[in-house]
């Protein structure tokens, strides 16, 4: 679908950036870099962008498409000093941004994990397979697709469940948030980090779809050519699909599709109507682990995607 904008109308969205430099326990936000690895970088806030971006927009010399979009710059230089936090499989891990800030980009949230060789995470730069437990688009369809109608939006933290079949061992989990206000000129703003985790209580799932970093996105894919003006519109995850627990990965020739779930639809009256008979609208989130919201749909009906996301569909 071709989108026209009037560029007039254009505002770059809120210019604050973020980095995640802790995770919360319990409540109990920790101390930063507690289990989550340091990035080295000369402004710890900026954004990772692609190299094909102009060298003026690129920050740090960091590239989504070159090995800082694992964990960030530097980051595996502090992964000796960097705990490893055990959690039972099933349960939660939830990253938080350093100083006070939220998330003012509108974009989606993801999680990916990887084992680390011989777990020992603390010896792992993260070049190894990895697969995604969790990603986030837009939660609310009445609101601004350019700022609030993303489930991340003014946040301060992103949690994802290490899914109860993640075979015991050693992982890299890595949070990203990706900042789409400029994707229509090509540039989307990545922010990253990983915590450094020890699966215990977990079952013997194989975890896949796999991808590497670099190499799951390209400057191509369509997330880093997509206008969030003219309002609401499907979005493309980038990535590969979220794992479904099971014990069986796809094949590796299947990797580097993208997710096709769709977690926005154009906005209409009837859509309006839709929502207040309760119902989730077309595309949107029915069900799924950890989900509170409808469990029912306003149009279409409600397919499970995997344990964590049902989706309403036509
Ligand atoms: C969704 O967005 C609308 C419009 O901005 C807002 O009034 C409403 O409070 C939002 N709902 C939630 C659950 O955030
Ligand atoms: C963006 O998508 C349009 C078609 O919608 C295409 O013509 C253009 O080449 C794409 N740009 C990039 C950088 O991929
Ligand atoms: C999980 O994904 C695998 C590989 O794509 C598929 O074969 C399997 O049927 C899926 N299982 C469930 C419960 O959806
Ligand atoms: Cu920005």
């Amino acid at each position: 679908m071709k989108i026209s904008i009037i560029f007039g109308a254009i505002a770059q969205v809120a210019s604050a950036h973020y980095f995640f430099d802790t995770n919360i326990i319990n409540g109990v936000a920790q101390t930063p870099g507690r289990y989550v690895r340091t990035s080295t970088r000369a402004i710890k806030y900026n954004p990772i962008k692609f190299s094909s971006n102009p060298a003026a927009d690129i920050r740090d010399n960091s590239y989504a498409d070159g090995p800082d979009i694992r964990c960030n710059q530097g980051a595996f230089a502090s992964a000796g000093n960097t705990q490893v936090l055990t959690v039972t499989a099933g349960s939660e891990v939830r990253f938080r941004l350093g100083v006070g800030a939220t998330m003012q980009h509108p974009g989606p949230g993801m999680v990916y994990m990887s084992r680390a060789p011989g777990d020992n995470v603390k010896a792992y730069d993260g070049s190894g397979d990895w697969f995604k437990i969790f990603q986030e688009g837009v939660c609310n369809s009445s609101g601004d697709f350019t700022t609030n109608a993303w489930c991340t939006w003014d946040r301060d933290w992103i949690a994802a469940k290490i899914p109860s079949n993640t075979p015991n061992g050693e992982y890299l989990v890595r949070v990203e948030h990706i900042g789409i206000h400029r994707s229509h000129v090509n540039q989307p703003e990545h922010f990253v980090s990983c915590m450094q985790v020890k699966v215990t209580g977990g079952g013997n799932g194989v975890p896949g779809p796999l991808v590497k970093f670099p190499g799951a996105y390209k400057s191509t894919d369509s997330y880093a050519n997509f206008s969030i003006y003219g309002g609401h519109k499907p979005f493309t995850f980038p990535g590969p699909a979220v794992w479904n627990g099971s014990g069986t990965s796809n094949p590796v020739t299947t990797t580097r599709s993208s997710t096709t779930t769709t977690l926005a639809t154009t906005t209409r009256p009837s859509s309006t109507t839709a929502a207040s008979t309760g119902g989730s609208p077309l595309y949107g989130q029915c069900g799924g682990n950890g989900w509170t919201g409808p469990k029912t749909c306003a149009r279409g009906r409600c397919v499970v995607s995997n344990a964590w996301y049902s989706q309403c569909i036509p």
